[in-house]
């Protein structure tokens, strides 16, 4: 595959751009060879700058929910972008895109759009200790939720594929408050509160842990977290920048019947425009300023392309719950058909329409058994499936997406491509 253009791109951009590029998992550390650059996309397909086609099956971390290019939304964009591109004032449709998130996901009373997912987690979380009055938070080992300081602590996703977990350059006193508990497994979290009693502010979850590659919660694991939560009086909050909208229009809340005080969400709320917002209870909400004492605040939050896109995404969500039928049922084809060509060697994990193959035998219901993936198989794995086409993370501990833009053959494609690894043992 001629990847000349890549190269070349590649060779300038370390020069100026630490690694060559502005996030690290785009580097193709983890898989070794040179990162692609992507000139175009469109629907379930992305171009590289050498002219090569890819099925996607990152979508841009997941916001391409819809597809890439989507005409509806592209014309909003278009449309909001020619009556001005940011006026750091009020306008009427961050009401409307406020409005729409509240009537999706009804435990989401007040939302506050800022511009990432990291920069909402960071502000749930002075949210959540502004309102309880304490300062402690609990994480579990392997989820991610962005790079604000203290969630840098036993963190997921590129944090974990290059093996910095725990970041250089955070402070003691910025990790000293997040308290680290096992994913699925409850007694862990009950250990820590019976440890630190009346002194944790909130726990902090990805409800399906997206970011060690996937691992769906057990059965029960988090309405028991909820009850548990409630009765040592700490908020919970979800982490949806991955579940949110994706899983159901009314995410993970609403997938799984469990309620938490407060969301998070991130990219796909923008649908590929930068955005983030965090949401809940009315009460815990009430206390962010101007309301009240805990302070946040943002020129761009609520900038009206990225709510422009954010609209015309949410609407179609919100209108068409076929969407969700027929991206899940691809999900589960896609991982029934992994599964098949895969037999015992390896593990597929799925969840509506998050897939992940993991290269052990060993059953990955934690970040345990996520750390057993050969992660130099997956790296093989990635650049056959490169070469045949087929886009994926170029990191074991991320997800693929799949997009109303894929199609049955597309994950077809996807699963013959990924046999024809296994049936060579690996040495394709
Ligand atoms: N760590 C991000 C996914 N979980 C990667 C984001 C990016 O490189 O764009």
């Amino acid at each position: 595959m001629n990847d000349q253009i890549s190269q070349g791109l590649f060779q300038r951009a370390q020069k100026v751009l630490p690694g060559g590029v502005n996030s690290p998992v785009r580097a193709f550390g983890a898989v070794g060879g040179t990162p692609r650059f992507i000139q175009r996309a469109e629907a379930a397909r992305i171009w590289d700058v050498d002219g090569n086609e890819y099925i996607d099956c990152i979508g841009s971390w997941g916001p391409m929910l819809l597809g890439h290019n989507h005409p509806v939304i592209r014309e909003a964009v278009i449309q909001a972008a020619a009556k001005g591109l940011s006026f750091g004032a009020a306008t009427a449709a961050e009401v409307e895109m406020a409005e729409l998130i509240c009537s999706m996901v009804k435990p989401v009373e007040m939302v506050r759009m800022v511009n990432s997912g990291t920069e909402a987690v960071m502000s749930a979380l002075r949210a959540a200790r502004g309102y309880t009055g304490r300062e402690k938070i609990i994480k579990f080992n392997g989820c991610y939720h962005g790079h604000s300081d203290s969630m840098l602590v036993k963190a997921g996703s590129g944090a974990l594929s290059f093996g910095n977990p725990d970041s250089g350059g955070v402070t003691q006193g910025a990790a000293k408050d997040t308290l680290l508990a096992e994913y699925n497994d409850l007694a862990s979290v009950k250990d820590l509160f019976a440890a630190n009693p009346q002194e944790i502010a909130a726990v902090i979850i990805e409800p399906v842990a997206a970011n060690m590659g996937v691992v769906p919660p057990q059965a029960g694991f988090l309405a028991d977290l909820r009850e548990l939560c409630h009765r040592e009086e700490a908020l919970l909050i979800f982490d949806e920048v991955i579940t949110g909208f994706r899983l159901a229009a009314d995410g993970a809340q609403g997938f799984f019947g469990v309620e938490a005080d407060l969301v998070t969400y991130g990219k796909i709320i923008g649908a590929g425009m930068p955005v983030g917002a965090y949401g809940g209870r009315r009460d815990i909400m009430s206390k962010v300023a101007p309301l009240g004492k805990v302070y946040q605040a943002g020129t761009l939050s609520g900038n009206p392309v990225a709510m422009a896109a954010g609209l015309a995404c949410l609407r179609q969500l919100a209108d068409n719950p076929s969407i969700y039928t027929n991206i899940n049922k691809m999900g589960a084809e896609l991982a029934a058909g992994l599964r098949q060509a895969a037999g015992s060697k390896y593990t597929v994990n799925q969840i509506g329409s998050l897939v992940c193959l993991f290269f052990t035998e060993e059953a990955v219901t934690g970040f345990a058994g996520a750390k057993t993936s050969d992660t130099g198989l997956y790296a093989k794995f990635f650049h056959h499936m490169l070469d045949n086409g087929v886009y994926l993370a170029p990191a074991q501990f991320e997800a693929m997406f799949v997009s109303q833009a894929h199609s049955p053959q597309d994950m077809e494609h996807i699963i013959n491509t990924a046999a024809a690894f296994f049936n060579s043992g690996g040495k394709n």
